[in-house]
């Protein structure tokens, strides 16, 4: 207990917050995945699938593989594996590698998804303590705009949502103006922008000033535990990408970037802005856009991020997986071996 008046930590004060978190893992997903078991600030109470960078079986089992490695029982509901309305990509192995996980090789997973699909088990969960969990999406919005469609009391029931998508000022990186996530899926992101729901966006216009370089890498292989490793194999494809096709040595931090509005939204800079997406089919679909100056006469449906402390965000973020590796490392001496991955020789699990 704190007696004498000084401020006591945050996580003694607060306590953290409960999220579910959509995804298509991805390289990127598997680091939003690292960083909220990372930080005490969050619970992660249920991961849900949908398609994105690969199909929604191998985003789900890229998940439960992922849950299995850090030995943290989490449920996973598979979701969506098609867009609402557009045929879907079929690149994104040259991004984030066949499997989905860059040159990282996991075991097979042992647990299986849970048996409602993703958009009925986001509608019980919400629905069962409303307004209590927060919703993290990180991949196409289908799951949510499904969910939203069918069940008229799931939008109010969402505290909040933090989504990574969108180019506000940015160009896009699919499209000269679209985002991945949001071009994906225009439709549905069009649905859940229009929800209600209290939504943070975090576009490409503050996840490209978030690079993690080879130096970050290097640093954090000096610990001699699986996960620095495994964070250098599953980035290996999307750094040669970007070096590739963007001209520089590093990747952004897509992903792990909504994190910072839990953990560090001072690094942020947001604005309150009515936001929507192009679904006119044209040169610009799938494209973000904010009303800066209140030409549509509609209020606010969002707050979104047009500026980043960058390099701040990526060090903590190098510094959180640090912490991860000694939360593993303290697990080691009292846990079973069982979730080590199949190339490592040593190492444990986060317990
Ligand atoms: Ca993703």
């Amino acid at each position: 207990m704190h007696m004498d008046g000084e401020t006591p930590p945050l996580q003694e004060t607060m306590p953290p917050t409960r999220i579910i978190l959509d995804t298509d893992p991805g390289a990127d997903d598997a680091l939003a995945i690292l960083l909220v078991l990372a930080s005490p600030e969050i619970k992660l109470e249920a991961i849900t699938t949908v398609h994105g960078n690969v199909g929604t079986d191998k985003t789900t089992r890229n998940a439960l593989a992922l849950l299995e490695f850090l030995n943290a029982d989490i449920p996973v509901a598979k979701g969506c594996s098609l867009p609402l309305n557009k045929t879907p990509h079929s690149w994104g192995g040259h991004v984030h590698g066949a499997s989905g996980l860059g040159q990282a090789k996991l075991p097979e997973p042992k647990t299986k998804p849970v048996d409602p699909h993703a958009i009925d088990y986001l509608i019980q969960r919400f629905l069962a303590k409303p307004k209590e969990l927060t919703l993290f999406a990180v991949g196409p919005l289908t799951n949510l705009a499904l969910a939203i469609r069918k069940e008229p009391k799931f939008a109010e029931a969402v505290r909040e949502l933090v989504i990574m998508g969108g180019a506000i000022r940015s160009g896009g990186n699919v499209s000269p103006l679209a985002e991945f996530n949001i071009h994906e899926d225009p439709h549905a992101a069009h649905i859940v922008f229009n929800s209600g729901i209290p939504i943070t966006l975090i576009p490409l216009d503050v996840t490209y000033k978030c690079l993690l370089t080879p130096e970050d890498i290097e640093r954090l292989l000096k610990i001699d535990s699986p996960i620095p490793r495994f964070v250098r194999d599953v980035m290996a494809d999307y750094m040669a990408f970007y070096s590739k096709y963007e001209g520089f040595a590093g990747c952004a931090l897509h992903d792990p970037l909504t994190v910072a509005a839990l953990i560090a939204p001072e690094l942020l800079h947001l604005e309150e802005h009515y936001v929507d997406v192009d679904i006119s089919g044209g040169v610009s679909n799938g494209k973000t856009y904010a009303d800066f100056m209140k030409v549509l006469k509609k209020p606010a449906n969002m707050r979104v991020a047009l500026d980043v402390r960058g390099r701040e965000f990526v060090e903590l973020f190098v510094e959180r997986m640090e912490r991860l590796c000694n939360l593993a490392q303290g697990s080691v001496a009292s846990t079973r071996h069982s979730a080590r991955p199949a190339a490592e020789d040593g190492g444990g699990s986060i317990g």
